[in-house]
């Protein structure tokens, strides 16, 4: 049995409902700070930084697995990063303490921006330099040694990946710096145009959600002995920049119209980050590889956001 926090998130709404499939809807105990509306399956409030609270859900439902997603994105915890601090440090703490206790295998993701302005900026390798300059770096530079810690230490079986910018339609991401990527695809459909906080120009590693999950199965399924790193394994399938998104868009929509109005926060925060990772560690040692392109993802994303929105 499966524990997700922050399953009503990007991530966890999106893994909740994999992972059901997989595995069964009754192997799978959901909880966020709120309520889902509708049905929603096996879900409990939680509040993962009561670490009380969060053992006490993990030991009622008997589960053997952490899949620990509840935190604040980069551009909210750059707003208020003591808050960040204590939600995305202090719930991990009591998650991974939860782990321990109760002998969980344990996943959580870190991202690229757990890179600063001094990793070498194309292809980061899988072991650099990691001096973040922004309150989130520092939580998933701080998280992926807390987790190396807990697995050298205590012989909990953690294992994370470095997340790119994460595009999908089920869920909308809160306070990232890479929402543009998803923001443009609603735009382009209610408006035929989009308005850019990111300048021209500015590459990120950016991922279609399905790979991201496809990712995260993989990894939890693979054989530990093979594992020479574990937290957190680079994973990438596009770099990109605005033009490209709107480039891409325009081969379906060719009236699209494109403008820029940049955001200087959440600008400097994309510019600390690398232009793109290298997934060379993530292929050798659980065989990730990721299947949707800028193209592909863009031809699946126009058609589920237009039947989203039933335009
Ligand atoms: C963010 N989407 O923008 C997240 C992610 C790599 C970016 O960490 O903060």
């Amino acid at each position: 049995k499966i524990l997700v926090t922050g399953a009503l998130g990007q991530i966890g709404s999106e893994l909740t409902g994999m992972l059901r499939r997989i595995y069964g809807e009754d192997k799978v105990i959901a909880t966020d700070l709120r309520e889902p509306e509708g049905d929603f399956g096996p879900f409990e409030v939680v509040d993962v930084t009561n670490g009380e609270q969060l053992y006490d859900v993990a030991k009622k439902h008997k589960v053997d697995s952490v899949m620990h997603l509840a935190a604040l994105l980069s551009a909210k915890a750059e707003a208020f990063p003591k808050m960040a601090w204590d939600i995305n440090m202090g719930g991990l703490l009591n998650a991974l303490e939860t782990a321990k206790e109760l002998d969980l295998k344990f996943f959580t993701p870190s991202s690229i921006g757990a890179f600063g302005p001094s990793t070498p900026r194309d292809q980061t390798p899988q072991d650099t330099l990691q001096r973040p300059t922004t309150m989130y770096g520092v939580n998933k530079v701080s998280g992926e040694l807390l987790c190396d810690y807990y697995h050298s230490r205590f012989g909990v079986d953690t294992r994370g990946v470095r997340f790119p910018g994460l595009i999908s339609y089920v869920a909308p991401p809160g306070g990232g710096t890479t929402d543009y990527a998803v923001e443009i695809y609603y735009e382009a459909i209610r408006k035929g145009a989009y308005e850019s906080y990111i300048s021209k120009g500015t590459y990120m590693d950016m991922m279609y959600m399905p790979d991201a999950l496809n990712a995260i199965v993989k990894l939890m399924e693979a054989n530990p002995n093979k594992l020479v790193h574990r937290n957190a394994f680079n994973i990438a399938a596009i770099s990109a920049a605005p033009e490209d998104f709107a480039k891409a868009i325009k081969k379906h929509m060719p009236d699209f119209k494109m403008s820029y109005s940049v955001d200087p926060i959440r600008q400097s925060i994309a510019d600390s980050w690398p232009n793109s990772i290298s997934a060379d560690a993530a292929a050798a040692e659980w065989g990730f590889e990721a299947k949707y392109d800028i193209d592909r993802m863009t031809t699946d994303m126009l058609s589920k956001v237009r039947k989203k929105i039933n335009v």
